[in-house]
């Protein structure tokens, strides 16, 4: 049901299945890996792989040109009704990439208007991009935000590359959580939708987390989804490699438990891979490969 959500806002949730738990049953989203570079380093991300800011680190997409990804969504609209949002998350950085990134929203809105279109981000880049964001009709953008005290930030970021230069420790986790922050009050003064990713990390972030809930609420952020790290080995990221374990279910759901309040938390994440296609924890992107789609025009 709609809630207690004013109308203007029930109307850009209720067909989106990352920010209405009800419409993750029956309506899917796809994501174009149109954005291979990124602009920070995480600790858990292993640049070979699908960025985990939202998506799951571990396979390897296939990287589309804008036009490659246009000729993609028409595929998939015609073959999933279903299907009301079109994503870019990664692998890298979209705003890293913002020349495909908004080549690709453009080619879209032309040819399939009513797709809703969805974003996300690390942050870093986002002040510089927010009015590109409202200009191409971009009702929703995720930011990843995992702390925003810089001495938590030095432990899970070990650069940045802003402005034609490397920062690091302190110094480049202040920059990102400053960025992060205005970049999402700019968004929200705008009317658009954010949703707040943050990866639970046990020892580094988990108690910090509270702290964050409660600066990106006072912020406006609609949503707020806390995501376990994912951590293995062979995805090679450095935390894996030091043995930085995952949280266990009952520490994610007692996080989520703690921080809601007036602002929802997001339950039903899948994790998504960059390519992902299909109803949230469905993967179809085999059936839709630059090859196969050839064969389906
Ligand atoms: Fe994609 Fe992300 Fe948009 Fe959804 S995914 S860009 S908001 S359309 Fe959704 Fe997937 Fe979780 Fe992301 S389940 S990883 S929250
Ligand atoms: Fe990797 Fe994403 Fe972090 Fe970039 S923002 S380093 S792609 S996890």
């Amino acid at each position: 049901g709609s809630g207690d959500l004013p109308p203007e806002i029930w109307e850009k949730v209720k067909n989106h299945p990352c920010y209405s738990e009800e419409a993750h049953h029956h309506y899917a989203r796809m994501h174009v890996a149109v954005a291979p570079a990124c602009n920070i380093q995480c600790n858990y991300c292993n640049r070979k792989y699908d960025c985990a800011n939202e998506s799951r680190p571990g396979v390897v997409s296939e990287k589309l040109t804008p036009e490659q990804a246009a000729r993609k969504v028409l595929a998939v609209a015609s073959t999933i009704p279903q299907m009301t949002v079109l994503g870019i998350a990664g692998p890298g950085d979209p705003l890293a990439n913002p020349a495909k990134t908004f080549k690709t929203f453009e080619l879209i809105s032309k040819t399939a208007p009513d797709i809703k279109l969805c974003l996300s981000t690390n942050g870093l880049a986002l002040p510089d991009h927010v009015d590109t964001i409202a200009r191409y009709n971009i009702d929703h953008v995720t930011i990843t935000i995992n702390m925003i005290d810089p001495e938590i930030g030095a432990q899970i970021y070990p650069w940045i590359f802003w402005n034609h230069k490397r920062y690091t420790g302190v110094e480049a986790a202040k920059l990102l959580t400053e960025h992060q922050l205005r970049g999402l009050e700019m968004l929200t003064e705008r009317g658009i939708l954010c949703k707040i990713n943050s990866v639970m990390i046990p020892g580094i972030n988990d108690k910090h987390l509270v702290e964050v809930n409660k600066a990106v609420k006072s912020r406006g952020a609609f949503l707020h989804n806390i995501m376990p790290l994912i951590s293995a080995p062979e995805h090679g990221t450095v935390f894996g490699l030091n043995g930085q374990r995952g949280p266990s279910a009952q520490e994610l759901k007692a996080l989520q438990d703690s921080c809601e309040g007036e602002m929802n938390m997001m339950r039903h994440c899948r994790q998504c891979r960059a390519d992902a296609v299909g109803l949230l924890g469905e993967d179809r992107s085999a059936e839709f490969t630059t090859d196969k789609i050839m064969e389906m025009e």
